[in-house]
């Protein structure tokens, strides 16, 4: 099935430990097929199958670790 690619601006990140975190979780979440997230860049970018999940999904992982996230179009 195709997927889709994220792009999400995340805030409260403050060490690198922070960009694994929010990887670990991510990659327990069904349908997503690859992530990458950096502190330096505030970013994390999502690869997901929109059959399983979608970007709301993603923010709502995130914000339960303690970050919030925002889409980037
Ligand atoms: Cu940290």
């Amino acid at each position: 099935m195709a997927t889709t690619t994220h792009t999400f601006r995340i805030e409260g990140m403050h060490c690198g430990s922070c960009a694994l975190l929010i990887d670990d979780a991510l990659e327990d979440l069904p349908g997503v097929r690859s992530t990458q997230t950096t502190m330096k860049q505030a970013r994390s970018t999502v690869e997901l199958d929109p059959g399983q999940n979608s970007p709301e999904d993603v923010i709502k992982v995130i914000e339960e670790l303690g970050y919030r996230a925002s889409p980037l179009p």
